[in-house]
């Protein structure tokens, strides 16, 4: 008998203009018994995306040890409803303002420069200074999933999938919020998240058809906690109970 579990990433992209851009990408961790079902769902979405036709596919699979897997509930739900992206972009001011979150417009507003990125931004909330050791890609939370998911669907759940990442994201000490906008075209919900506040969806950020999105981390702590926080957000392995 084993209790090893499996870590599974899936990333496609398409060469444009002879650069690299991202289409699609997820990751599970899964039961020795569903890691071939689990690797034909990730294929299939890979190819099947509204970003459009993938030339990489890459899917990485390792093993990981039960012993360095902590679980977690999901950060508590609610909703806001807005009708317009100019007054979502509003509702996210007021959460940053109740987050004790100072610089709310500034923050809103470098909100585009993670477009395109693969990972979110790192930005320290009271210097406004970038933590990303690589500003071009930003920082990945990785090695997360929910927590005993039956689920053999091949399509892309947003929401069950940010609330996983916003549960970890939120968990590390130095966090004290994110943001997010969905980079798909067709998926206008976006949300805050911080351990007070917890997960709150925005129903809509942006217009329909519009494929700017990005995430940033709002961190606050020193250097030494910085690193922390990114070896945190890259390796610890979080399974999440929704
Ligand atoms: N770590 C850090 N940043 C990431 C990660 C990650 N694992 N995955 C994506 N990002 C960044 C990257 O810049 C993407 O362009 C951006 O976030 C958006 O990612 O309740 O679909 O996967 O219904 O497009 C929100 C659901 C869905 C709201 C968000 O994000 C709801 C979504 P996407
Ligand atoms: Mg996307």
């Amino acid at each position: 008998m084993s209790t090893g579990l499996y870590s599974v990433k899936m990333r496609a992209s398409r060469q444009e203009g002879g650069r690299e851009v991202h289409i699609s990408g997820a990751e599970k961790i899964v039961e020795p018994d569903r890691l071939k079902t689990i690797c034909d769902q990730l294929l299939e979405r890979a190819v099947r995306h509204s970003k459009g036709e993938a030339d990489f596919i890459n899917i990485k699979v390792e093993r990981v040890a039960a012993a360095d897997v902590i679980r977690r509930d999901a950060l508590p739900v609610t909703a806001c409803e807005v009708a317009t992206a100019e007054e979502g972009r509003q509702k996210l001011g007021e959460l940053l303002e109740r987050s004790g979150i100072p610089n709310g417009e500034e923050i809103l507003g470098r909100m585009k420069e993670t477009w395109g990125m693969r990972g979110a931004m790192l930005l320290d909330v009271d210097t406004l200074e970038r933590l990303e050791p690589d500003q071009g890609r930003g920082v990945r939370a990785t090695y997360m999933d929910v927590a005993d998911s039956g689920d053999d669907r091949s399509q892309k759940d947003h929401f069950k999938e940010a609330l996983v990442l916003a549960t970890k994201v939120a968990s590390h000490k130095n966090i004290v919020g994110e943001i997010c906008i969905s980079d798909d075209p067709d998926y206008v919900t976006g949300y805050f998240a911080s351990k007070e506040l917890g997960y709150v969806r925005i129903t809509k950020l942006k217009e329909m058809g519009c494929p700017d999105g990005g995430r940033i981390f709002l961190f606050r702590g020193d250097e030494k906690e910085a690193e922390d926080c990114i070896r945190y957000l890259e390796r610890q392995i979080m399974l999440v109970r929704i």
